[in-house]
């Protein structure tokens, strides 16, 4: 289950706290992405879990979970993406909620189902930025820096570049997909079209979509084609 991410070009991130029609769900669900993950950084709870949970089950694609707060683990994902936030100015959200979370709950974890995510917040004004403290923006070399640490030392198996509301700094991307050695370049913030998603897919391994979906569904469904059509950068690198 777990080697499902390896063939990961493109993902649609859903909120389970904003509203999505079923006619709109089914236009994501059935769009060619390669997985759907649910998850999102405040209002996040057990009940609107569940509820997206079974409406996606009704199409074939993948649908994993992205935790962000532990009473809203709900069973029945295909995967559960665990972040494990690099500079986060907290240590709850490096690893200190991780061991509350074993601690109270070790016995119940399917561990076999548990994808970490080495995250890199780098929009300091995104909602995710505050929650966690972040320490954002990240020039270049910082940005190398922590990524190295997610993929040498701690051997992640993906690393996160998160610029949620916001376009990335294309070229920072790029730098920080060059110096990895095996973890997959997850990439996602502001991707609202086409052409956006074609320039985050030439420098990224797997490119998310989140708000697009919610603001103009035409133009994020678009992103899916623009993505698969374009070569990987590890393809572009060898
Ligand atoms: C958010 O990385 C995702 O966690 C996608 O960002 O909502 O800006 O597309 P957007």
């Amino acid at each position: 289950m777990k080697q499902m991410i390896r063939a990961w070009r493109h993902v649609f991130k859903l909120d389970p706290d904003r509203d999505l029609d079923d006619a709109a769900l089914e236009a994501v669900c059935q769009s060619g992405t390669d997985a759907v993950m649910i998850g999102g950084s405040s209002g996040v709870t057990y009940e609107n879990t569940v509820d997206l949970l079974s409406r996606v089950r009704r199409f074939e694609v993948p649908c994993v979970l992205e935790i962000s707060d532990l009473e809203a683990v709900v069973p029945g994902f295909d995967l559960y993406m665990i972040p494990i936030v690099l500079n986060a100015g907290h240590p709850d959200w490096i690893i200190g909620q991780h061991a509350r979370a074993i601690e109270q709950y070790g016995h119940l974890i399917p561990w076999e189902l548990l994808m970490p995510e080495g995250y890199l917040v780098l929009n300091p004004e995104a909602t995710v930025a505050k929650v966690t403290e972040a320490q954002a923006p990240l020039d270049s070399a910082e940005a190398r820096a922590y990524a190295q640490v997610a993929d040498r030392l701690l051997q992640l198996p993906i690393v996160y570049l998160e610029y949620s509301g916001q376009i990335g700094d294309f070229e920072l991307v790029s730098d920080v997909r060059r110096t990895l050695d095996q973890a997959r370049l997850f990439y996602g913030g502001g991707i609202v079209d086409g052409e956006t998603a074609r320039r985050a897919a030439a420098v990224s391994d797997t490119v998310i979509v989140g708000n697009a979906v919610y603001e103009n569904l035409e133009q994020a469904l678009e992103t899916v084609e623009a993505v698969k059509g374009t070569a990987t950068a590890a393809a572009k690198k060898s």
